[in-house]
């Protein structure tokens, strides 16, 4: 299962159904809140530490990679700047 950018994504089989979990924009750590704890994981993640990141809301940015660029922009969005993550 796989969603637009051919990334696979979490489901959960719910009595017959399959239901494709919509990823929070920004939320790395999938606790359902959008904090510094999301910018520290996805650091680490762009650092090549083995952790478990969102594969959906990872590219915050939207350009298709997973860079410091989307580490910047998820600590601006905690940190209260007007910018729009994916
Ligand atoms: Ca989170
Ligand atoms: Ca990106």
């Amino acid at each position: 299962i796989c969603n637009d950018k051919e990334e696979n994504v979490h489901f959960d089989v719910m009595n017959g159904a399959v239901k494709v979990a919509a990823h929070t924009p920004g939320d790395i750590n999938e606790d359902g809140k959008v904090n510094l704890r999301d910018v520290i994981r996805l650091n680490q993640f762009v650092a090549g530490w083995n952790v478990k990141v969102n594969e959906g809301a990872k590219d915050v940015n939207g350009d298709g990679k997973v860079n410091l660029r989307d580490v910047i922009r998820l600590n601006q969005y905690v940190a209260g700047w007007d910018v729009v993550l994916y």
